[in-house]
């Protein structure tokens, strides 16, 4: 049928032929080159292979206006995500309109090259507001945007050199072309797309099951592996869950691709993006959820969209889409018909069972039941090898204080404690022995501190993903750079933030090493607390009074704040 021809002749892509790109690569070594940010090298591997369609590249300042305004591109055609070529002011400079550039991985492979056409300095705030609804950073995209993205944009067509090369799950990766080809050699005129950044469990196993049934339709379950939501579970573990998933519908009926875009967590406009990007892949349905693509609460704690904004969204454009959409039912346990039925149709004084994400997070990280009517053993088993409960995982614990104020101290009697305990490899990462071996060309200026202070927090965070504990023990005065370093942490393990308070006068009167004297003589310059400044803890974990209170006690208050936060056992 015409339809079928539609959607499953091939898409254009943007690579040349094999010994053009041959070619190209040589002759590209003496071209200005670009190293393409994880989030670039995801959007440049959709443009080139015909995701993006009917984009040829990154966008022209007119395309962006466009989108950025009214979801079109100069020309009108439907397109409502700003795909750009964020860069930095210095090489911006070196750039100029009509040149061509190179576009490398973080290997340094050449991926494309792109004809500059255009070079401006976006309004950020303006395209926060419009496309992801606020300038707020509580959304990830809008932190994205204003923190890591550069201040200007190039654009420019691109031309294909070769695909971002992959390592993982490669048998499950499929260009546009090669999904609709396998959907015309299996005869599947009709194939209904489920997008997800999460693990599947029962309940998306009989959506997606029903979606393509009330479709009379294939099902393709279409994750995104990309770059998802910060703090989602890892694209590893949910790739080896969906494929115990696939076992359980009807054989034949399905198959997954792995797809790996950078999603922005857009709501409505996401699902929007999501339906062409679909459609680019041969697919006729999509099903679109309860909070499609959702960022979670802005600032003031609030959504940022409507539970069925995205729904709404596509229905409205849902023919220039070119997809059909088909509504998220939200599936729940009925537990007298041992059944899952959608929300609406649960048969009256029947109860519900429902577990939501913060509580299967929560079951997981206490090592508590997760029943089976929730989920399927083989997916609880990855979850749970992943997220070993807090006592198995590693964490990190981070005094900071003055000099002199017992931050080593206690440290190491610390250290000494949990050793005895036993069970994980401890590593005391004491501001002497830092240093002397990680730091020994560093001083004391504010950038020397906070370079001390992010490598402290880069080992520690490596330990703490393997499941060991770090201890830590540096004076780190500046409240934004611990901020940094928990952060880094915190997608490992637990960081106990310690403020060892300990008064300056005190630890002035103490002067175990002569160092305050000096400092208040004016020979050591830039001293904490003296002539530097130091950011009082406002929120850590814990804060230890030293004054009248012995090491080993202080210590204990720790261990004590361990074993109430499910890091340790009760002793
Ligand atoms: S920082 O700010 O976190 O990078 O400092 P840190 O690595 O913990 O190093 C602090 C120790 O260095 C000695 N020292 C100084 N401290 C503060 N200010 C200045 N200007 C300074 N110069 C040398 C001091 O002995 C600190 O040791 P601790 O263990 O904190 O007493």
């Amino acid at each position: 049928s015409k339809l079928m021809q539609n959607y499953l002749a091939p898409i254009p892509e943007l690579y040349v032929s094999y010994d053009s790109a041959q070619k190209l690569k040589v002759e590209a070594a003496d071209l200005v080159s670009h190293d393409l940010t994880p989030r670039q090298i995801c959007d440049l591997e959709l443009l080139m292979n015909g995701g993006f369609y009917p984009l040829k590249g990154f966008l022209s300042e007119a395309d962006y206006d466009g989108v950025v305004e009214n979801m079109r591109l100069a020309d009108g055609t439907l397109w409502p995500m700003p795909i750009t070529l964020d860069v930095k002011e210095d090489f911006a400079d070196q750039v100029e309109i009509g040149q061509d550039i190179a576009l490398r991985d973080q290997e340094g492979v050449i991926l494309a090259t792109m004809t500059v056409t255009d070079k401006w300095v976006p309004n950020k705030a303006r395209e926060a507001e419009k496309v992801f609804g606020a300038d707020d950073s509580a959304h990830p995209a809008v932190n994205y945007l204003h923190n890591t993205a550069g201040k200007v944009y190039l654009g420019g067509p691109v031309t294909g050199i070769q695909q971002p090369v992959h390592y993982d799950f490669r048998g499950r990766r499929d260009t546009p072309n090669e999904l609709r080809a396998y959907f015309r050699k299996l005869g599947w005129r009709k194939v209904v797309a489920f997008q997800t950044r999460n693990p599947l469990h029962r309940a998306h196993q009989e959506l997606t099951f029903r979606a393509a049934k009330e479709s009379q339709a294939n099902l393709l379950i279409h994750p995104v592996v990309g770059m998802t939501k910060p703090g989602d579970v890892d694209h590893f573990t949910r790739v080896r869950c969906y494929e115990a998933v696939l076992d359980k519908y009807p054989a034949s009926t399905t198959t997954m691709s792995l797809l790996n875009l950078a999603m922005r967590m857009a709501g409505p406009r996401e699902a929007v993006w999501h339906g062409l990007i679909r459609k680019n892949h041969g697919c006729t349905h999509f099903i679109v959820g309860r909070d499609h693509a959702g960022p979670g609460k802005n600032s003031k704690g609030e959504d940022f969209y409507g539970p069925y904004d995205a729904q709404e969204l596509f229905k409205q454009y849902e023919t220039e889409i070119g997809l059909e959409m088909v509504d998220f039912k939200h599936m729940v346990f009925v537990q007298e018909k041992a059944q899952y039925f959608p929300v609406s149709e649960v048969p009256e004084d029947c109860t519900v069972l429902d577990i939501s994400g913060t509580e299967l997070r929560r079951r997981l990280s206490e090592g508590l039941e997760i029943p089976e009517w929730f989920s399927f053993p083989e997916v609880v088993r990855e979850l749970r090898r992943t997220r070993p409960p807090r006592s198995k995982q590693g964490f990190t614990v981070f005094f900071t204080g003055f000099s002199g104020s017992g931050k080593s101290t206690i440290a190491n009697a610390l250290m000494v404690k949990l050793m005895e305990m036993g069970g994980r490899p401890v590593t005391l990462l004491d501001g002497d022995i830092v240093r002397k071996n990680l730091s020994s060309e560093l001083g004391f200026s504010k950038e020397h501190r906070d370079l001390n202070i992010r490598r402290i927090g880069y080992v520690a965070s490596e330990i703490t993903k393997n499941g060991g504990i770090a201890i830590c023990a540096p004076i780190a005065p500046y409240a934004t750079t611990r901020r940094a370093v928990r952060e880094e942490i915190e997608q490992f393990g637990a960081f106990i933030e310690v403020h060892v308070a300990t008064s300056i006068e005190e630890c002035e009167r103490r002067d175990r090493k002569g160092l305050y004297k000096l400092a208040r003589e004016g020979k050591i310059k830039e001293f904490t607390g003296i002539s530097d400044p130091y950011d009082v803890p406002e929120n850590p974990e814990l804060r230890v009074e030293t004054e009248n209170v012995d090491v080993d006690n202080c210590a204990h208050q720790v261990i004590l704040k361990l074993e109430s936060m499910g890091l340790i056992a009760a002793q």
